[in-house]
């Protein structure tokens, strides 16, 4: 998963698949989590989203990443740890930790993932670096916190023995904070923040609010590589959970919400559906033009995110905007 970043499903208990499917299908409108996007299908179909001309998420990260690590370490205070939220095949942490150079000296690489495989892979890629300690943490990204907090005490003993440097970087890429609504991605900063101590830096990865045409074929791109993004979430569904959606009935539809800055997906039934969710024991009837919403994908102002950043103790440092794509890397420091 790339950002594989985002799902923090994979250990997630078909018990507890069912419990959300139950509990978020009864909301109304009908919604289903977003988290739930991210099986092994899910995450080949989001790594093709990263590959499409209209997504332009990750290569103008990847791109801000390569050209400008250098001075994000530099001005991060030359992190003694790096500690990644959702690191998935740990490729844009190889990035930032090969602008170290050959000789500088050691580096802790924690990553925080729910899938084992991606852990794997990443720590045989990280392990390769100079000089590096590569930490692997399999865990969602509220588990990882405590796991930076335990980095934190760590650097806090090791502070007796007087490093040279002792801050610690998180990383939080990808826009992933875009899945999240403003209370839920306030409380996980804010979180994050307690877990680091004081003069510790946050790299956080925001897509830019942009122009709606734009925005719309990122997230209904021409191949319908989105659509089958969206749509496997119900074949999912119908696999794990016994439900019975008709695929060849669901439309994919994404909108621009201006209002609260955000690109909606939805799944639009074309036809009156009896659903039965045996394993959620959820029965009802979704209505022709029904839809079910599954997920928002926030766009963000420089001023949106500095003023994110601040609601959860974070000053900005500085920012590295890729201005044509609409992408910004922003490092902050603990307030
Ligand atoms: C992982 N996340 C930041 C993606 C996004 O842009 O919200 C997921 C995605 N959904 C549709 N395309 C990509």
């Amino acid at each position: 998963m790339p950002p594989s970043a985002l799902s923090p499903t994979a250990d997630v208990s078909l018990a507890q698949f069912a419990a959300d499917a139950r509990q978020y299908l009864t909301r109304t409108p009908r919604q289903m989590a977003s988290r739930y996007f991210y099986d092994a299908l899910g995450s080949r179909l989001f790594d093709a989203i990263c590959e499409l001309p209209w997504y332009r998420v990750t290569r103008a990260e990847t791109t801000l990443l390569a050209r400008h690590g250098k001075e994000i370490l530099r001005q991060a205070g030359a992190p003694a740890r790096i500690v990644e939220l959702g690191s998935g095949s740990g490729a844009k942490l190889a990035i930032l930790a090969e602008r170290r150079g050959r000789h500088a000296g050691p580096i802790q690489l924690h990553l925080i993932d729910i899938s084992p495989a991606a852990l794997e892979i990443a720590a045989r890629a990280l392990d390769a670096l100079p000089n590096v300690e590569v930490v692997t943490h399999h865990a969602t990204y509220e588990s990882g916190l405590a796991a930076v907090t335990d980095v934190q005490a760590d650097a806090h003993d090791e502070r007796a023995n007087d490093r040279a440097t002792n801050t610690t970087l998180a990383l939080f890429l990808g826009s992933n904070i875009g899945n999240f609504d403003r209370a839920a991605g306030d409380g996980l900063l804010s979180k994050l923040r307690a877990a680091l101590a004081p003069g510790d830096g946050l790299l956080i990865g925001t897509d830019l609010v942009k122009p709606e045409a734009e925005l719309l074929m990122a997230y209904d791109d021409p191949l319908g590589v989105t659509a089958a993004f969206n749509l496997n979430l119900f074949a999912r569904m119908n696999r794990e959970l016994g439900a019975n959606f008709a695929l060849d009935q669901l439309k994919h539809v994404a909108v621009w919400n201006g209002e609260d800055a955000r690109v909606e997906m939805h799944i639009e039934s074309l036809a009156e559906q009896h659903i039965v969710i045996p394993a959620a024991g959820l029965e009802f009837v979704l209505a022709r033009g029904e839809r079910i919403w599954t997920e928002n994908s926030h766009k963000y102002t420089p001023l949106a995110v500095d003023r994110m950043l601040a609601r959860s103790g974070f000053s900005v440092r500085q920012r590295w905007t890729d201005v044509e794509a609409g992408f910004a890397l922003t490092l902050a420091v603990t307030a």
